[in-house]
């Protein structure tokens, strides 16, 4: 019998629920299975060559209160960053059109906050109203939100709130103590029922377990309806931040990692996230043929390096992808 026909768990349903059983045995697949079922999946969904382009931009950078032990913001770790106030209106602006200049399609603005006051939402507000009208997709990413900041962004025409749930509800207090995993499942819930898409995802390499893995997924996978956009952040590791020394995930299990989130979210886009700057190119087209459809674009992801805005222009050419046009409401 041919391995592909095996296991094929996804029946196509509007929306399936996922158990980790399931998903593990995707992982669990001979790696060419896998990404055949992924790009079946994927080819049903979605035009495979086509990629969604978002430029990120640190609108406040460091001095967060938490306490993520991957992230060089935290107040509480010595990283060598230099932080900034939220920045003026017209510098965000101005880094807007650079990045609509280069052909991002969507922009998304990071605070290091915990969660903002009433005040900070109403300055990021008038943001978002204006990278809007420059005909560009808003995102932003701004931590905890109450219903009543999340009903705001979207009537100031928010596209996307980006929270991410990180990792398995089980490691996850390995890595964060500040907040629970439930906060940002909260968070994502007044998102979703103010009308703003959602995009969340998670970051791996941080030393957690194959089956950490499939159960981030599942947990994604099984918020109904699932997030329009999953970030798949491959740990960067900053010196003096607690996972500074983390040993490399396989490269190959990135790539699984973005082929089951494929499959177990056949319509979302899947972004190819932080970690580009370190991969080559021909890894980063085994993650395209997986099922990554977005990637960041432009120098720099909030804090620290992506590949350079011409080199990315070379690849997705050598790759025959092309930018993606369509845009939310
Ligand atoms: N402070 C906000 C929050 O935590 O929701 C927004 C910004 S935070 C930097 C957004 C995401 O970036 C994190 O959830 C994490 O997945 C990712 N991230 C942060 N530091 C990273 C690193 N060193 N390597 C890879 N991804 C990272
Ligand atoms: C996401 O999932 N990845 C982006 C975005 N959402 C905000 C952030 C990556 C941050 C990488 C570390 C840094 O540059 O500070
Ligand atoms: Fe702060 Fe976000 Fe970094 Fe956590 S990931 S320390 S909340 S900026």
């Amino acid at each position: 019998m041919i391995a592909t026909e095996t296991v094929f768990l996804n029946p196509s349903p509007e929306h399936s629920r996922w158990s980790l059983a399931q998903l593990t045995a995707l992982y669990e697949l001979p790696f060419t299975d896998l990404l055949f079922q992924a790009q079946t999946v994927h080819r049903q969904h979605h035009d495979p060559a086509s990629m969604q382009l978002s430029s990120l931009l640190s609108i406040k950078t460091g001095a967060c209160p938490e306490d993520c032990s991957y992230c060089p913001q935290s107040s509480r770790y010595d990283t060598d960053l230099e932080t900034q106030a939220l920045m003026p209106l017209d510098q965000v602006l101005l880094a807007a059109q650079k990045a609509k200049d280069g052909g991002a399609q969507r922009f998304c603005m990071g605070a290091a906050w915990r969660s903002p006051t009433e005040k900070q939402i109403d300055l990021v507000i008038d943001m978002v109203a204006a990278v809007k009208d420059m005909g560009l997709e808003t995102c932003v990413t701004l931590g905890m939100l109450k219903s009543g900041q999340a009903a705001r962004l979207r009537q100031a025409g928010l596209d996307y709130y980006n929270h991410n749930l990180d990792t398995s509800p089980e490691f996850y207090s390995e890595i964060i103590s500040t907040r629970n995993y439930q906060d940002r499942l909260d968070t994502l819930e007044h998102v979703r029922a103010a009308g703003i898409n959602v995009c969340s995802g998670g970051i791996v390499g941080l030393g957690e377990s194959r089956k950490d893995r499939a159960s981030l997924i599942a947990q994604l996978a099984n918020l109904d309806p699932y997030p329009e956009s999953v970030p798949i952040n491959n740990l960067v590791k900053v010196a003096g931040t607690p996972l500074e020394n983390t040993p490399n995930l396989d490269p190959f299990e990135f790539v699984r990692t973005i082929a089951v989130t494929r499959i177990a979210m056949p319509k979302t886009v899947v972004r190819l996230s932080a970690g580009r700057e370190a991969m080559d190119d021909s890894l980063q087209a085994l993650c395209f043929m997986a099922g990554a459809n977005s990637i960041f674009y432009g120098d720099k992801l909030l804090t620290t390096g992506n590949p350079q805005f011409m080199a990315d222009q070379m690849l997705l050419q050598r790759l025959g992808i092309n930018q993606q046009t369509t845009a939310v409401g």
